[in-house]
């Protein structure tokens, strides 16, 4: 039997397919590619992979735009292949989580075709259709439903010719909101959640699943000062119905069914919303992935970013391990397919680029919770060094490029916001090994290789004991080997320097002294002094620096980090 929890020791590995491996040479990463790459999983010892999306879809949005959710896009091979990769996963204990986008679909998906076939379509009120503001004429600018601006920049409202009205896509025009006040949609989601989990999945990350509910009178939302469009996260995000919807959907999907593991995507949760969502009594998630951590350096606008004050990232995740303490459940991520990657940008990615690799990757997979690696972070990849708008593929960055530009913004400062930003960070291709397209296609990647896979590489590292792969090793072992790892209680220890990050875990009689220096000062102080008193002649159960040099009492330099157990 496993226990219910069994995910509070397991460390989950997110596959982006597209960008992972190609074994066709088209250029674009499938499924028979990850199963050629299982050795690499295991190796690295982790417990389930979630596969981004690989439905049958138009690819606006490289996946997270589904037209048939029950089959696979020819581009990543077909339902025979899934089923051979789940085996496969299977024989290795490796255990398979599917990417659940039901916020919207694509808008080829059929249900959208049936309800934009005309007003009286019985599949009309499956999606968001409104008419033109009153007195305007639709599709003229200034008749929109509502002043929403949507994440991929211009309105969320697109105007529809044939039946005269307009509908919602909070994300691009080519993914139509769901309509969750409707049964149908609610039933028919739960089916199909049913089918793939009957075929063998082993939960779901649940896309924006904190937007289904939506205020359905849909408010006008505030406009910052030169802004064209408002903000309309006050009435789609968290929004009334949507506890009900997550219980609902446990007790006709979930229940009864033993072993699973489910994350809902949540930007703009609280910590408290958190607690809702992930307590168990209440029967919802398993656990939510939080964002405030990869807000902190937004400044204005998500691509104009500022910079962040030493201790603002640990004190941010510290609230969040206090917050969901005894009730609830954290995810631990720095990096997924959205975000830039976390040895650029929260780490030194020249000088001290393992140093601060393998310290960002200590303080995350210790801490209470589950941890998520995404693919390459194992491996301490790096952002892409893009120059002109022509390198970049991602829909928002384009969007975001050419509406600041047409708006006035020099080239330069737009590329700058995407340099530091931009989700094609993420998605270049997995670096293999040092051969011209780093292992990962005979053709041409669909988007280019990071020229520095000549170091930064799979075949380097595995086998080195100096390497970032090596020492994720190590961490994912530490998880499964010690229950004060999964299980322990968490409390902050450190000495009150703003760079450092040390805490506690204790279980029982079993108790960890973790310590990171998030930057690159050296010789700082590792520990209060009292600390330092408890925990005199700990042995170092893992450090990134030679482990001989590493006592509580001894400066910590530059991205050192340690771990000690008495
Ligand atoms: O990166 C973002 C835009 O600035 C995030 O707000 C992102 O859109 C948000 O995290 C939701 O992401 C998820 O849903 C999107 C999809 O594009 C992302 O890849 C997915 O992770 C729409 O399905």
């Amino acid at each position: 039997v496993t226990a219910s929890d069994w995910w509070k020791s397991a460390v989950v590995y997110q596959v982006y397919p597209r960008s992972f491996q190609d074994s066709d040479g088209d250029g674009v990463g499938d499924l028979r590619g990850i199963r050629n790459r299982l050795d690499h999983l295991e190796r690295l010892g982790v417990d389930v992979v979630w596969l981004s999306p690989i439905y049958r879809s138009p690819q606006a949005d490289n996946g997270y735009d589904i037209s048939d959710y029950r089959d696979i896009d020819p581009t990543f091979g077909t339902l025979e292949d899934f089923d051979e990769l789940l085996a496969a996963m299977h024989a290795r204990g490796i255990k398979l989580v599917m990417d659940l986008v039901v916020n919207h679909t694509s808008d080829e998906h059929a249900w959208f075709a049936e309800s934009r076939s005309s007003r009286e379509s019985p599949k009309r009120d499956w999606y968001w259709w409104r008419p033109p503001r009153p007195g305007t004429v639709g599709g003229e600018p200034g008749a929109e439903p509502t002043n929403w601006e949507s994440f991929f920049s211009g309105s969320v409202w697109e105007w529809d010719e044939a039946t005269g009205e307009y509908y919602l896509h909070l994300f691009d025009r080519k993914q139509p909101d769901l309509n969750w006040e409707h049964p149908e949609v609610r039933r028919a989601v739960y089916d199909m959640m049913c089918w793939w989990l009957d075929r063998g999945v082993d939960g779901f990350r649940m896309d924006v699943i904190n937007l289904i509910s939506k205020h359905v009178e849909l408010p006008d939302g505030p406009v910052r000062l030169g802004r064209r469009w408002g903000d309309g996260g006050a009435f789609y995000t968290n929004g009334p119905r949507l506890h009900e919807y997550l219980q609902e959907m446990h007790r006709e999907v979930f229940d009864g069914r033993d072993g699973l593991i489910t994350v809902g995507e949540t930007p703009g949760a609280t910590v408290d919303d958190a607690v809702l969502f992930t307590d168990p009594a209440r029967r919802e998630v398993d656990m939510v992935f939080q964002f405030e951590h990869v807000g902190l350096d937004h400044g204005v606008s998500k691509f104009r970013p500022r910079p962040l004050e030493p201790g603002e990232l640990a004190a941010s995740l510290t609230r969040w391990q206090e917050g969901l303490h005894d009730t609830g459940w954290n995810s631990l991520y720095l990096e997924n397919h959205d975000q830039p990657r976390s040895v650029s940008r929260f780490g030194d990615d020249e000088a001290h680029w393992r140093a601060s690799a393998t310290a960002l990757a200590t303080m995350l997979h210790l801490q209470r919770g589950t941890p998520y690696v995404y693919q390459g972070q194992e491996l301490g990849m790096t952002n892409a060094p893009f120059a002109v708008i022509d390198e970049f593929r991602d829909v928002e960055s384009l969007n975001a490029y050419a509406e600041e530009v047409a708006s006035g913004t020099a080239v330069a400062d737009a590329i700058s916001g995407l340099s530091y930003m931009s989700r094609d960070h993420a998605r270049t291709p997995m670096q293999w090994d040092a051969s011209p397209n780093a292992g990962f296609t005979d053709g041409t990647p669909w988007i280019a290789v990071n020229p520095n896979h000549d170091r930064v590489n799979a075949a380097a590292q595995a086998g080195d004991p100096d390497s970032v792969f090596e020492y994720y090793r190590r961490l994912i072992a530490l998880r499964h080997e010690r229950p004060v790892v999964g299980h322990g209680s968490f409390e902050r220890a450190d000495a009150g320097h703003p760079a450092i990050f040390a805490f506690e875990r204790v279980l029982g009689d079993d108790r960890l002294l973790v310590v990171a220096n998030l930057s690159s000062a050296g010789h700082v102080p590792a520990f209060a002094a009292e600390v330092a008193a408890r925990w005199r002649g700990a042995r170092v159960l893992l450090a990134n620096e030679s482990e001989a040099a590493a006592s509580v009492d001894a400066p910590l330099g530059p991205w050192a980090a340690r771990v000690f157990e008495l």
